[in-house]
């Protein structure tokens, strides 16, 4: 873990890439012939995801047409401090012994069935899981399409039971200094925590990810749970999870409490709304080739449709 270094996410991904690795790639690029690469096209059905738990695409979020990042990309290139800051640290430092199996997760705070579950008693417990092709967009202004494995998080919320003060929903990932050795450091108040409004967390978009590409989720991509709010930035979608709290208050998370003017709470992908140091207007998509491979950046990463109401009357603006 490195000490006293910038955060990459205080830079736009492009200022980030150290200029050794852009030429290393640009050389690599040339000497193939490659302007884009691979994508990986898997069939569409009945994947085999969490251990013993069969799913299929959910055809209401097949993304058609749009382009999946490649295995390869999203198991590679990654955002996890845990385990380093560079994006490729996490697939290696995160597995090195680092065992997420078996995992437990407790469900608790302000609800009325809370519970520690097996992760794949969880899984049973709720009815399997499904298959959904979500975009995912990164503060830093970097975009991959992801075909996750899971649930959604309603279906867990309605288990819980919550009680009528509870109106967040704290999410907690893993705590474990003896061997992650980035949690020995000073620079993040470990653990990682998240929050959203109950009414977020039961939005259908919001889902509970144990797999990808119909296989379980890798260590570097927060096995064996974690969550994804696809309308979001990334940041939102703490990785391997230990708590899940129903409470009253608005939940200090890891971002928003070390830079609350750069790292909203609210965090909705917004192209209106600038990070104070960078554009977000438009993003560079991970695999399309690294001279054309930009895009416009879309209001609720697309998914307005589904979520704007969750904001009527609410200046974006301010509660960015
Ligand atoms: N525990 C934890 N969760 C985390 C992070 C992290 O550093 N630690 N990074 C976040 C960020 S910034 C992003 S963009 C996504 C990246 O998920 P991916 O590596 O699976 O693409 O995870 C989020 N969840
Ligand atoms: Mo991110």
């Amino acid at each position: 873990m490195h000490i006293n270094r910038k955060h990459s996410w205080q830079l736009p991904d492009s200022a980030v890439t150290p200029e050794s690795q852009y030429l290393g790639r640009r050389k690599f690029l040339k000497a193939f012939g490659l302007g884009l690469a691979a994508s990986v096209a898997l069939p569409a059905v009945s994947r085999a995801a969490t251990f013993g738990f069969p799913d299929s695409l959910n055809g209401g979020y097949s993304l058609a047409g749009v382009k999946l990042t490649s295995y390869n990309d999203v198991t590679g290139y990654n955002n996890f401090y845990e385990w380093g800051l560079d994006k490729g640290d996490p697939k290696v430092n995160a597995n090195q012994g680092w065992k997420t199996e078996p995992w437990t997760i407790q469900i608790g705070g302000l609800c009325g069935k809370p519970g520690t579950y097996n992760v794949n008693d969880l899984v049973k417990t709720i009815g399997g899981i499904e298959q959904r092709n979500y975009r995912h967009r990164c503060v830093e202004a970097w975009s991959m399409v992801i075909p996750w494995d899971g649930f959604p998080l309603a279906k867990l919320v309605t288990m819980a039971e919550p009680k009528p003060e509870a109106k967040f929903l704290q999410f907690t990932s893993f705590l474990d200094p003896k061997n992650c050795p980035g949690q020995q450091s000073q620079d993040f108040p470990w653990p990682y925590t998240e929050g959203l409004t109950l009414a977020e967390a039961t939005n259908e978009l919001a889902f509970l990810a144990t797999g990808i590409y119909g296989k379980p989720l890798l260590n570097q991509n927060g096995a064996p749970i974690r969550l994804v709010v696809p309308w979001k930035y990334g940041f939102k979608g703490a990785k391997s999870l230990m708590h899940i709290d129903f409470v009253a208050n608005q939940p200090k998370t890891l971002w928003n409490g070390m830079a609350p003017n750069e790292y909203g709470f609210y965090a909705n992908v917004n192209p209106e709304v600038d990070h104070p140091r960078w554009s977000q207007k438009t993003e560079r998509v991970i695999g399309a080739g690294f001279f054309g491979g930009r895009q416009p950046t879309l209001k609720f990463n697309g998914y307005e449709k589904e979520v704007a109401a969750l904001y009527t009357g609410l200046d974006l603006k301010k509660n960015f």
